[in-house]
């Protein structure tokens, strides 16, 4: 029987205070897991080697999940690309080798669906990494993605570590980052119909031409998939995790006007891009694993937007 997570063992989830970190916390308390250790940006700079290492040294955790990053969304991503790049190998290079001398027992890694060609053939396979160009809004952010993925590989091929990793899809839910500047698709439109509702403007401005398709995973689910994975799986591949069914944001759109704004009208601003024109993931790995998502489109919109309400004083500009 592979070496599982007890519910006493020291487990750190890294990031734990933003959308995945949060819902990862979330899940491993639903599951009965009681010694979850944790780290704010304050007491822990996840970029610096020193103070990464000496935390481990002092703290032992068992089990690591690692989902902490800098993310943003398409404008995000490709007006800040040597802030994405340098915060994202720092973490990830620090993370692992502190998991690897304190000798964690087991250490999952999430990646992103940007990390896959800009072209490749859809739905996306694990397999077709690395096998073209990358999309230009998020490349810095993807090579860095990629730069953690290769090194769960390098650190199990060389000592052995039992470091496995994950590639989830477009993400949503509560704790999302809500700001028009630096947020993902979704939450700002939820953002941008409720404030248009507020102050009763009539029209909503979508980016780009409303024709890309995307994958959208309620965060619970991905954190679900996650602890499954911890227990259940030791490849050295990695796994998409994803719905398996992507929607135009034009219909998206649409969707969260029905839900927040059914007033209101939408317009296009065509001179903000579109970036990847497809990134639907192929979960088929996933699923003959026995895992599966659980949260319709709908109803996760439904909850994000009901939770984004009730924290309405939290949604300041970051
Ligand atoms: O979610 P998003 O910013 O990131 O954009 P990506 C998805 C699509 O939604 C793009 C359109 O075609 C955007 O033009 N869109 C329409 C909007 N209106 C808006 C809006 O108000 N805000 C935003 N943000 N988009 C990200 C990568 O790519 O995917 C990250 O940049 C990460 O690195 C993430 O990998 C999962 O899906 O295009």
């Amino acid at each position: 029987m592979p070496d599982v997570m007890t519910s006493h063992a020291k487990i750190f989830v890294s990031g734990h205070r933003g959308l995945v970190g949060s819902a990862v916390v979330r899940q491993l308390q639903r599951q009965g897991f009681t010694n979850v250790v944790t780290a704010t940006r304050q007491e822990l700079d996840l970029r610096d080697p020193q103070a990464v290492r000496q935390w481990f040294k002092d703290h032992r955790p068992e089990f690591v999940i690692h989902v902490a990053g800098k993310v943003g969304g398409i404008n995000a991503n490709a007006t800040e690309p040597a802030d994405f790049i340098y915060d994202n190998l720092m973490i990830h290079a620090t993370v692992l080798r502190a998991s690897y001398e304190c000798d964690v027992r087991k250490l999952l890694y999430l990646g992103s669906s940007c990390i896959y060609p800009r072209d490749c053939p859809q739905p996306i396979k694990e397999e077709y990494l690395l096998t073209g160009p990358l999309e230009a809004t998020n490349r810095a952010y993807a090579v860095a993605k990629i730069a953690g993925l290769v090194s769960c590989e390098a650190y199990r091929t060389q000592f052995g570590c039992r470091f496995i990793s994950a590639m989830p899809t477009n993400l949503y839910g509560p704790h999302d980052n809500f700001d028009l500047v630096s947020s993902h698709v979704l939450p700002a439109l939820i953002r941008k119909f409720d404030d248009a509702r507020r102050a009763q403007q009539s029209t909503v401005t979508v980016w780009g031409t409303g024709q890309p398709r995307r994958e959208f995973l309620f965060v619970d689910d991905l954190a679900e998939a996650c602890l499954f994975l911890m227990q259940n799986y030791e490849g050295p591949d990695t796994i998409n995790v994803g719905t398996g069914e992507d929607v135009m944001i034009a219909e998206l759109a649409d969707t969260v006007r029905q839900i927040v704004y059914p007033g209101s009208e939408i317009r296009y601003d065509r001179t903000k891009p579109d970036g990847t024109p497809r990134k639907l993931l192929d979960v088929s790995r996933l699923h003959k694993l026995g895992w599966a998502h659980r949260t319709p489109l709908m109803e996760g919109i439904r909850m994000t937007y009901q939770w984004f309400l009730e924290h309405a004083s939290q949604h300041q500009r970051r």
